[in-house]
């Protein structure tokens, strides 16, 4: 018998599939097609990690699987190469990022290969490459002609260290997402993607995909859609009003102050009223230097300073109430004021505790036992305190005695009777920012011109904001002009220093004969953008380049988008489900409608495995010496056992410790398949009969859990396969093994093509069909359980033939004869014996 040795076998099988270009997938072929998407790598300096592989094998098990069903699938790789990492290496080392991207593609590219993975590398994209990020820019363009890409001066998160502005998802905890130092406030001018227009949609149709639970539920979360009142509070002797936002109105007549946000308009405009103007500005101040999240974590005590001098009037009572200025409120949010109503709301009760405002009860609890907006108890509910939930209403007018429920509708109607308010909706998200003061991105493709900017204002004036000269977003930012598509990509130039300047400006500023260039439109002396942009943009359309990765003469075009999307199954990390996802989704409909693409969503269905840790259970790294190296693996054991025991490792969606004694268990049941295949008595002329059964048994698990994405029972399901015909008669006909070898072939492709070779084949086993399974032979045997009470037969019931006790006492006593038959005793004994019946005594 040859000895199984992976070394030999795996790169063999490797250079026939990629010499035949099994997995290239093809345009409009009659089959049905399946796109099944990886997230793609950034090619760090660290190589491919075990966590890549355990995606990436799974998905290729579906992918393969799909194939041999008869799908044209599309299985695609590219690299995701503008970022930090690269950049950082750059500036400590000097050496171009073009340089260190080209290696780092290539490391990863030999492992990727080593795998076995069917990805069709015909298709290979990479998000640095002039010829993909042309496109980058021309959608970002697009978004600029149409208005949704605007230039404003707002205070951003800014990272000392990496100097450069961050969007709020980018900030953890208040820290860097990539370096963790503590993130600062400065205002900066900045390039914005008006996502917001689209919150309602990305919302909404939410409904039409399918992604986990817990997905969805992040994508929910960060859109944060709130549906509340906005109510106008006249400013005592002034015609100004301050706007605040409440989801609860029903609490208007307890309201006994304003607080505004430091960034509130109104400060500015009543400056000579407010009699303590100097500790306001000193406030203001203080407040400016600190994070959104500083600002509004619930841990920190709530501060405030009273604008003397200033009062509002309470809509519903005309009574005069005063304003203040605090940092919790956020001034980009509803109106960037809030009421307070420091009797029904927790923050609001400690804000009037600290500085003696008035507290004044206007809603008391339904019952004893106040229940809780979604319907539960509240079961910590104690009179004196402040009393949050939904209740009746008291010292409130007219409206005493309505529910919250009531009022709410009934106080909004009112208010917007008397122009004093309206039903809003809210959202928690916000505008994207999309520039970046780094090197190591795309270009945004626009140029400032003084001349156009003159014309713009002057057009602007007469009042011809719609124009034949200037577009939409030519005419929103007075100056800016687009490039022109012809003159697309604007490459990155080649610089000295990558390093960010520091002063808010991208290294590209310091190039002056790349910075000054003619105007496209009036062909005066112009100044390029010099910001490039985020890591999140190559990324945001990748997947419909795959589709047609070659084409100048459009992103992908589109009849082979139409062919291709969506994008079947999606899967990745879930780190990215948030942000990738929503910008990914919100670039998707706005290409969809400017009749780019042909689908209202990218991604039919969303999936997300979890990480893989080191074997102490801490995160794989390089300081803590804990490292798994794939290609290390991969040497000693092969790649088929890397793949099985990735699959095999636990449930995919939860994370999970490496185990080298899990790989090696995976090595040796390869070993056993290997020996029984060359055992002349284990495969023979008919299959034993109970073989035969669990052989149906696991086809059909096999198939079912590759559906369901369960890999790793799918992986038990087949050990426990090869247990049983190892077992001493067993015997397998040629057919049956070929079958068997059939549903392991996606797991583990190689050792499969080297058995299906050994048994016969010319052709390469993913040829094949999938085996279909006969439901005769899958159906369990069953028996009447008999169901006695004290002795006397009162039942019956149809169960599995192996039913365990535990099993089936629950489902004898779930059965509503038999509870009719118990009533209210307690049963003092259950016997069970196996096979035949179970008894009650009462
Ligand atoms: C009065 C009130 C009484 C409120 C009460 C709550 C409970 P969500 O659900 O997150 O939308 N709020 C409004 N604008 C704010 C801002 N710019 N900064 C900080 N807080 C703001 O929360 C809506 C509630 O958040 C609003 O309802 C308002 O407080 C506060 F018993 O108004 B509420
Ligand atoms: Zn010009």
């Amino acid at each position: 018998m040859k000895k199984y040795n992976p070394q030999k076998i795996e790169p063999k099988w490797q250079k026939y599939w990629e010499k035949t270009a099994m997995y290239q997938a093809k345009d409009f072929d009659k089959r049905p097609k399946k796109y099944i998407l990886i997230e793609f790598p950034y090619p760090s300096g660290d190589g491919l990690h075990v966590g890549h592989v355990r995606s990436y094998s799974a998905l290729d098990a579906v992918a393969r699987k799909k194939r041999m069903e008869g799908y044209n699938v599309l299985y695609p790789i590219g690299w995701d190469a503008f970022g930090l990492p690269t950049e950082n290496y750059a500036i400590k080392t000097g050496i171009h990022p073009e340089k260190v991207t080209k290696k780092n593609t290539e490391i990863f590219r030999k492992q990727l290969k080593r795998l076995g993975l069917s990805f069709d590398w015909s298709r290979e994209i990479n998000t640095t490459d002039p010829k993909y990020y042309k496109w980058t820019q021309w959608i970002f363009l697009k978004f600029f002609e149409k208005g949704l890409a605007y230039k404003n001066k707002i205070p951003i998160n800014w990272c000392p260290s990496c100097k450069t502005g961050l969007a709020n998802e980018e900030v953890v905890n208040g820290r860097c997402e990539r370096c963790k130092t503590e993130v600062e406030r400065r205002e900066i001018s900045q390039w914005m993607l008006k996502i917001t227009a689209y919150a309602e949609r990305l919302l909404k149709d939410l409904e039409k995909v399918d992604y986990l639970d817990k997905i969805k539920a992040q994508q929910i979360n960060w859109i944060g859609r709130s549906e509340g009142t906005t109510v106008k509070f006249r400013i005592l002797d002034s015609q100004l009003q301050i706007e605040v936002f409440t989801t609860r109105v029903d609490t208007l007549f307890g309201v006994t102050a304003l607080v505004v946000a430091p960034e509130h308009k109104l400060i500015e405009v009543l400056k000579n009223q407010i009699k303590n103007r100097d500790e306001v500005q000193e406030y203001i101040v203080q407040a400016k230097k600190k994070s959104e999240l500083e600002r509004t974590d619930l841990e920190k005590e709530k501060t405030g300073v009273p604008l003397k001098g200033i009062f509002a009037v309470n809509p519903a009572n005309n009574e005069k109430i005063p304003v203040w200025v605090g940092d919790y409120v956020i001034g980009t949010y509803g109106g960037g004021a809030v009421m307070v109503v420091p009797a029904h709301d927790k923050r609001d009760y400690v804000f009037a505790k600290k500085y003696g405002l008035e507290i004044r009860k206007v809603i008391k609890p339904r019952q004893k036992k106040a229940v809780l907006p979604t319907g539960k108890q509240n079961t910590k509910y104690k009179p004196d305190e402040v009393f949050v939930d939904y209740g009746i209403l008291i010292n409130s007018g007219q409206f005493s005695g309505m529910t919250s429920e009531k009022a709410i509708k009934e106080i909004t109607k009112w208010l917007e009777k008397q122009g004093l308010g309206k039903a809003s909706v809210q959202y928690k998200l916000r505008d994207w920012v999309f520039s970046r003061q780094h090197y190591w991105g795309e270009p945004i493709p626009l140029v400032f011109c003084e001349n156009c900017k003159k014309e713009v204002e002057r057009l602007k004036k007469e009042g011809r904001e719609k124009n034949e000269k200037f577009s939409i977003g030519e005419m929103l930012n007075p100056g800016w002009v687009s490039v022109p598509d012809s003159n697309l990509p604007v490459t990155l130039p080649r610089v000295e220093k990558y390093k960010p300047t520091g002063t808010g400006e991208s290294p590209l500023a310091a190039i002056k004969d790349w910075v000054n260039t003619k105007c496209p439109k009036c062909g005066g002396p112009a100044k390029r953008e010099t910001d490039t942009m985020p890591n999140w943009a190559g990324s945001s359309w990748y997947f419909l380049r795959y589709c047609d990765p070659h084409n100048d003469k459009s992103l992908a075009d589109y009849k082979k988008l139409e062919y291709w999307l969506p994008v079947d199954l999606y899967n990745g990390g879930m780190e990215h489900t948030t942000l990738h996802l929503l910008y990914s989704r919100f670039w998707h409909k706005f290409l969809y409608d400017i009749g780019v693409v042909p689908t209202p969503e990218p991604y039919a269905k969303r999936r997300s495995h979890g990480i893989v840790l080191a074997e102490d259970g801490r995160k794989m790294s390089k300081s803590f010496g804990n490292v798994i190296n794939p290609d290390e693996v991969v040497e000693g054991y092969g790649a088929d056992s890397l793949r099985l025991y990735e699959m095999f490792m636990g449930p995919f969606d939860q994370a999970i410790n490496w185990s080298t004694q899990g790989l090696e268990g995976c090595y040796r049941f390869l070993k056993r398949i290997w020996a029984l295949f060359f055992n002349k008595n284990k495969i023979g002329e008919k299959t034993t009969k109970e073989l035969l059964q669990k052989l149906h048994q696991t086809i059909k698990k096999v198939g079912d859990d590759l559906e369901n994405m369960k890999f790793n029972t799918a992986v038990a399901s087949m050990m426990s396969f090869v247990n049983l015909w190892q077992e001493k008669d067993n015997v397998l006909s040629k057919e049956d093994a070929e079958k068997f070898l059939k549903i392991l072939a996606p797991f583990t492709p190689h050792i499969c093509e080297e058995l299906w070779q050994f048994l016969g084949h010319k052709n390469s086993i993913f040829k094949e069909k999938w085996p279909e399974y006969d439901p005769k032979l899958v159906k369990k045997e069953t028996f009447e359980l008999v169901i006695q009470i004290n002795g006397k037969v009162r039942d019956k019931v149809e169960v599995d033939a192996d039913i365990s006790e535990e099993e089936a006492k629950k489902i004898v006593l779930k059965r509503e004869k038999i509870k009719k038959w118990i009533g209210n005793q307690k049963p003092k004994k259950v016997i069970f014996v196996k096979g035949r019946l179970v008894n009650i005594v009462l």
